[in-house]
């Protein structure tokens, strides 16, 4: 049997007040009882008090059960109630059933207790069976709707999950003073994994990619498979060099995992699409760019990772259009719009200054006219792949994170990529490629022509002011570089640079 925790009786008249307060505590000896005489001292009760259940006088002092109920029903959601009055006569009890009341009893069968135990716990058996087929109906709602929004082989949400997720609770809770990554990743020649390894294979690849997806993602992450063998990250408060950092990690960490199926044994590589922006301009269209980025990582050699503003530049630039100085000039001044002060600044100055002391040292080195050029040009672009590191990492006064070192750096590794598409001059894209590196890495063996820019791009940085360090004077720097020579520096390369600032 089922029985209330604390009964709220509302009656105006005292004696019966008294009769029904007596029936209910022999009714229900462990309930506990409040009393009201009229409808807005039951109102101020309710409120104040844990009442699971309401036993109401019709006709109360100042108004009927009728007006009553919807006000206690504010004040106590889903508690039940059961209107009582010496009058049976079907308009009493209509209007209290309609005004919500859960039953009715007649007074003179609510003061004998067994007749009001009963219909009290009638009335509280009927409403908790319908609870539990609310509760029933809740969870298969639920069921059927995360079904409906889950790709059922990774268990990834779909593009329907993602639009609830975006559309829901999580665009109220995304921080807007943050910035959002959305990254889209494809499996590579996913194709022949099937056809070499078959369907069943397949799957247990995209498995294997959902998994490490969760694994590395935080809770508020939203994990998409998007179609075929295509998946999207959303990463909210999430910087530019951190997303980036992410998918270098997992890019690597999939390429290093073997997929086992039965006594099979094979490996897979992914590309990676990446766009970074305000959390407040994020929307729809970011998926695009992401896409785009991932497309361009395709087209360059796969199982690797692009940035949107990357791809962005390479889509600006025509191939072959950045093999003479003049042309480098007109294409930078034309994308000058999309840069900011510090990608600007080294850029323009820094790589113009850069590209004529290593012609001079190339010069000093008596390297032929063809070296030359190439030296000139690589030395104006060097520094190229800093189109896609944000301001906020490249003028960065502070230390950097280890994240941000990386987004930095990166730039050797995308300018060489550039040259590589756009430029038609050989070995331009190598001279970048190795323009941050070190002469103890290579030896003797180092190209004399690789050997110029790292000493020059050293020499014009601590010419100038940056964030992170003051500007030396001249004697400083020769002292620096003579310092590095066969470390840092080639020692060819050192001599004839200390030259070419002498001739300055
Ligand atoms: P790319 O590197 O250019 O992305 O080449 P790809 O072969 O991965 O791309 P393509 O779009 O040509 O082929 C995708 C293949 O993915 C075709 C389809 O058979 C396979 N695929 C899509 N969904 C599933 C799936 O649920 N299970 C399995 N096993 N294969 C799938
Ligand atoms: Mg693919
Ligand atoms: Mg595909
Ligand atoms: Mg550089």
């Amino acid at each position: 049997m089922k029985v209330p925790k604390h009964i709220l009786i509302a009656e105006d008249e005292k004696f019966q007040r008294l009769k029904l307060r007596k029936a209910c505590t022999t009714a229900f000896p462990t309930t506990r009882i409040s009393t009201a005489s009229n409808s807005l001292e039951a109102i101020q009760t309710a409120s104040a008090e844990n009442i699971d259940f309401c036993l109401l006088d019709f006709n109360l002092g100042d108004g009927t059960a009728k007006d009553l109920i919807p006000k206690l029903s504010i004040a106590i959601p889903d508690c039940p109630m059961i209107v009582t009055s010496a009058s049976d006569t079907q308009d009493v009890v209509i209007e209290s059933i309609r005004a919500g009341s859960a039953d009715f009893i007649k007074k003179s069968d609510a003061f004998k207790p067994q007749k009001l135990a009963n219909q009290v716990s009638d009335v509280l058996e009927r409403i908790w069976l319908s609870q539990q087929e609310r509760r029933k109906l809740d969870r298969r709602l639920q069921k059927i709707r995360s079904t409906a929004s889950t790709d059922p082989l990774t268990g990834l949400l779909n593009r329907r999950g993602v639009d609830e997720r975006l559309n829901g609770a999580d665009r109220r809770t995304i921080d807007r003073r943050a910035q959002t990554a959305a990254i889209c990743i494809d499996i590579d020649h996913f194709k022949q994994v099937n056809d070499r390894h078959g369907h069943k294979a397949g799957d247990v690849a995209l498995g294997i990619v959902s998994r490490l997806l969760r694994r590395r993602a935080l809770n508020r992450d939203i994990l998409a498979r998007w179609g075929g063998e295509e998946f999207l990250v959303i990463k909210p408060s999430t910087t530019y060099a951190e997303a980036l950092l992410w998918c270098e990690r997992l890019r690597r960490e999939l390429s290093d995992t073997p997929i086992s199926v039965d006594d099979e044994s094979f490996f897979i590589t992914a590309s990676f699409g990446i766009c970074c922006v305000p959390s407040t301009e994020f929307n729809a269209s970011i998926f695009d760019r992401a896409d785009r980025a991932l497309y361009r990582a395709k087209e360059l050699g796969r199982n690797r990772c692009s940035t949107w503003a990357f791809s962005n530049f390479l889509d600006f630039v025509k191939p072959g259009e950045l093999s003479s100085l003049q042309a480098i000039e007109d294409v930078l001044s034309r994308y000058e719009k999309s840069l900011s002060d510090t990608q600007q600044e080294h850029l323009a100055p820094h790589s113009r200054a850069v590209g004529e002391l290593a012609d001079h040292i190339a010069k000093l080195l008596t390297l032929d006219d063809e070296a030359r050029q190439r030296i000139k040009v690589a030395g104006r672009l060097h520094d190229i792949g800093k189109v896609a590191v944000p301001e906020s990492v490249l003028a960065k006064p502070r230390s950097l994170t280890a994240a941000e070192y990386y987004a930095v750096m990166r730039h050797v590794r995308d300018g060489s990529d550039i040259a590589a598409e756009r430029c038609d001059l050989p070995e331009v894209a190598s001279l970048i490629e190795q323009h941050h590196d070190r002469f103890d890495q290579h030896g003797v063996r180092w190209l004399q022509e690789a050997s110029v820019l790292p000493v020059a791009d050293a020499i014009c940085t601590m010419q100038t002011d940056r964030p992170y360090q003051q500007r030396r004077t001249n004697d400083e720097i020769v002292e620096e570089i003579v310092t590095e020579a066969g470390m840092q520096f080639s020692p060819a390369a050192v001599i004839a640079a200390v030259r070419a600032m002498d001739a300055c």
